[in-house]
């Protein structure tokens, strides 16, 4: 291997802090005794990087020579977290690193503080993708993650007066040590104008001329396999103003207008859209997509195949897998490649596309299949839309051929829809270009194949399959509980980080008394670190005797978190009217985690709501003691990782059919916290899992829940019929957790009384009983304890390397380079 000269530092205590001060005085310019913790921590990063820097060169020096096919994972997010901790863990240098700043005066624990962490993701797709390149890394399988390095990632949550505001992320601004640019590598990345034909010896080609480009520079990240030597590449692309660009205009003399046309261009990777649903069809959002994609296939096309490659080859080298409908334009993208640029015929390129292509969706609500209209797509990407409707004309010509003349079935499977108005639709085009189509969870799966592309799988059978979503042990138990981790190596051995089915030797020590007791012992501990880490964030604390009961993810209406608000209004009512006795109750503390999409009104009074109703209960000395509501606003990887050890109860309760799969409810019970739940995405492979007995289940099945809505669903009869839903719902509306201004929760309530979408009062009964079930089951610790351990004992299948295993075999037909 013709490698270049690097240096891999000494991996002692000296050879670090060596290298430590050598950064701190080279790279930052400071001296020890002058710097600051910010200093420190970039200096840090950077002796860190350097010890991954040989393995990393190496890695994609083998990765040319070897041509081993590639996964390239296109994604418009990563939700990464912070990368201190789990790259000092994958490369084994914890203990030498902590020890080394100690020697330096520094604290480790004041440089976890200092990190920023990256959230270029939204929720449970961008923290995918991000569990899938740490786990593909680990199992030494050629990666390139691209997407987008957006200036701004997910907004910071702040509340006033209980009302959700955003902040921008400027997760930049104190420097980010864990990128390197790659200026050289830029690609030129073009848009609007149209196309022309002309006449290449004697055959017709099509030619498109933009009006407009920006250069895509990458920014690359090191991704380390756990204890493998091995480290993978995440690319991400930047948005800068072309040169050429900038002089047009500024050759016009128009100065201001060439600083303007700069701004312009960089606008594309300003901003995360902080959208996860029914996203409007916004020309930047579409900017920010052909940008990345195009950089990307140019990219691999360019850079990383040798010079001279047959394109013909490409499916053995590559396949392109699509994190859901956001970087589709990359088919016509290829296509123009192909055809246009390299003078392939149209049937050959065809052939190839559809094998570089797998599709995977992560949705089932009807309003967040993307759609681009014909108008804009054809004004941003005039080309790309040409090649869109030759791929609908062939299709739809193969559909007549298989099922005859259908108008109707034509109409549902055009890649095209007429109606509200002419438009793509992203997930058809990626169904009919894809080699396979994957859901992610079962369930999804399914009900994918049997209602939302129904047709499309019964054309082409063999496209569906399912991979059930799953976590990275690295970041969700190794780092986020290590004690827990710690007494699972000392049962089991150390293997399970990378084998976590060997989880299943806990079975038998949930039998056992002693090891019960320690595993209580961790987990009190934990809820006494959430409690620590609460004071110092946001002045609140926990009781580690209290049942902490957890929902953290996006607020969505479908998530429902207003029937986990029903309950908590539900048990505090039961207090202050004398049902019950405060004694009698088991004290719980009900924690939310959520941030709302800015422009979804609802959403935001649901936010406004949980906090009114924390602030009257915890004041209320009728149930100190016995009921706290706490909600952390800004929500994000770093606090999911001190909350989720800590749970008790982890609730999961979305209406059936809607959740594609959660991966939320994954780290939870493989943190021992027991679900409560409705039969819905991977909740019921959960279930399956780890035993009824274990499990709180509730609430309609997704074939109840379609007869109910063919039936007639009508809300306020399940309101009239339940007291004490009358009561909660009666409650809020009231203006009790509104200083008595009843117009203030108005829309929320008469939404559950007169439309209800997501079936809440339909399922509230039965959720009350099984959280009454909760509590019973709860007053016996050391039954609970078992529980806990049965479930992480059976969540070993929830790892994302087994996700990986089963991309690889059933979609990607790649392997570990080794
Ligand atoms: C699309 C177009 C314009 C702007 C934004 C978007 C957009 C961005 C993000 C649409 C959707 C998302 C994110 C979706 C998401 O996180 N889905 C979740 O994916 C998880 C991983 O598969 C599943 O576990 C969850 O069930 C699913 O809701």
């Amino acid at each position: 291997l013709a490698l270049a000269p690097v240096i891999a530092p000494p991996a002692s205590v000296d050879g670090f802090v060596k290298q430590f001060l050598a950064n701190l005085n080279f790279d930052q310019g400071v001296s020890l005794s002058a710097s600051d913790a910010n200093d420190q921590y970039l200096a840090l990063a950077g002796t860190v990087r350097d010890y991954l820097m040989a393995r990393w060169l190496e890695d994609q020096t083998r990765q040319r020579e070897q041509q081993a096919k590639t996964v390239c994972y296109l994604s418009a997010e990563y939700l990464l977290g912070k990368q201190l901790d789990n790259n000092l863990l994958a490369a084994r240098l914890g203990e030498i690193a902590t020890e080394a700043l100690a020697q330096c005066g520094i604290s480790m624990d004041d440089m976890r503080e200092v990190e920023v962490e990256p959230g270029l993701g939204n929720g449970g797709l961008g923290r995918l993708a991000a569990c899938f390149i740490d786990s593909l890394a680990t199992m030494s399988v050629p990666t390139i993650g691209y997407g987008i390095r957006y200036e701004y990632g997910i907004f910071r949550q702040t509340f006033v007066d209980g009302e959700q505001v955003e902040q921008p992320d400027a997760w930049l601004q104190m420097g980010s040590p864990w990128e390197f640019p790659h200026p050289e590598a830029a690609q030129t990345i073009s848009f609007g104008g149209r196309t022309e034909t002309y006449d290449d010896k004697g055959v017709t080609r099509t030619r498109w001329i933009p009006d407009w480009n920006v250069l895509a520079v990458p920014y690359n990240m090191m991704v380390p396999g756990y204890h493998n030597g091995r480290v993978n590449t995440l690319r991400l692309w930047r948005a800068v103003a072309t040169n050429a660009f900038d002089l047009r205009i500024f050759n016009s003399g128009d100065y201001e207008e060439s600083v303007r046309a700069q701004t312009f261009a960089e606008n594309i990777s300003k901003v995360l859209y902080p959208e996860d649903s029914t996203p409007q069809g916004k020309e930047l959002r579409l900017q920010q997509q052909y940008f990345f994609v195009a950089a990307s296939i140019n990219d691999f096309l360019d850079n990383v195949l040798l010079e001279g490659f047959d394109l013909n080859n490409l499916p053995d080298r590559v396949i392109f897998q699509l994190n859901d409908t956001h970087p589709v334009i990359a088919v016509p993208e290829l296509m123009r490649v192909l055809v246009d640029e390299r003078g392939m015929e149209w049937e050959d390129a065809w052939a190839i596309t559809q094998k570089c292509f797998a599709y995977t969706c992560h949705t089932l609500l009807p309003e967040a299949l993307e759609v681009w209209s014909v108008d804009l797509l054809g004004r941003l990407l005039p080309r790309h839309l040409e090649i869109i409707y030759r791929i609908n004309d062939e299709f739809l010509d193969e559909v007549r051929e298989r099922f005859g003349d259908d108008m109707m079935r034509i109409r549902n499977m055009s890649i095209i829809g007429e109606h509200p108005y002419r438009s793509v639709r992203m997930a058809y085009l990626a169904t009919v270009a894809g080699a396979k189509v994957n859901g992610v969870a079962e369930l999804h799966s399914q009900l994918l194949r049997d209602k939302v592309l129904h047709e499309f799988a019964e054309m082409y059978p063999d496209k569906f399959t399912n991979v059930t979503n799953g976590v990275t042990p690295r970041r969700f138990i190794r780092l986020a509980n290590p004690s827990l981790a710690s007494l699972i190596t000392e049962a089991l051995g150390a293997g399970w980080t990378v084998d976590l089915e060997r989880l299943r030797g806990l079975e038998a020590l949930a039998e056992d008394p002693e090891f019960r007791e320690r595993f209580a012992a961790v987990k009190a501990a934990n809820k006494r670190h959430l409690s620590d880490v609460l004071q110092r964030r946001d002045g609140v604390t926990i009781d580690d005797s209290h049942l902490l009961d957890v929902m953290v993810k996006r607020l969505h209406e479908y998530k429902r978190q207003t029937l986990k608000v029903l309950h908590i209004v539900t048990e505090y009512e039961r207090i202050i009217s004398g049902t019950v006795a405060a004694a009698d109750i088991q004290p719980r503390t009900f924690i939310f985690g959520a941030k709302a999409a800015p422009g979804y009104a609802m959403a935001k009074r649901i936010i406004h709501l949980i906090n009114s109703v924390a602030s009257v209960v915890n004041n209320d000395p009728r149930v100190e003691g016995s009921l706290k509501v706490v909600f952390p606003p800004n929500y994000n990887v770093t606090l999911a990782e001190s909350i989720i050890p800590a749970a008790d109860l982890s609730e999961q309760i979305s209406l059936a059919g809607k959740e594609a799969s959660g991966t939320g409810n994954m780290k939870l019970a493989l943190n021992g916290a027991l679900t409560i739940g409705t039969d819905d995405g991977a909740n019921v492979e959960i279930r399956q899992l780890v035993g009824d007995d274990n499990f709180f289940l509730f609430g309609m099945t997704e074939p109840e829940v379609e007869a109910l809505w063919a039936k007639g669903y009508k809300p306020a009869d399940f309101y009239q019929a339940d007291p004490q839903l009358r009561a909660a719902m009666d409650l809020i509306a009231s203006g009790e957790f509104s200083g008595g201004d009843r117009t203030v929760f108005e829309p929320i309530v008469s939404n559950l009384l007169y439309d209800d979408r997501f079936m809440v009062l339909a399922d509230y009964a039965s959720y009350i009983e099984a959280q009454a079930q909760v509590d019973l089951a709860y007053a016996d610790q050391d039954a609970w304890t078992r529980s806990a351990i049965l479930n992480i004992a059976r969540c070993g299948f929830f790892s994302s390397d087994r996700s990986m295993r089963d991309y690889l075999d059933r979609i990607w037909h790649a392997r570990p380079l080794l």
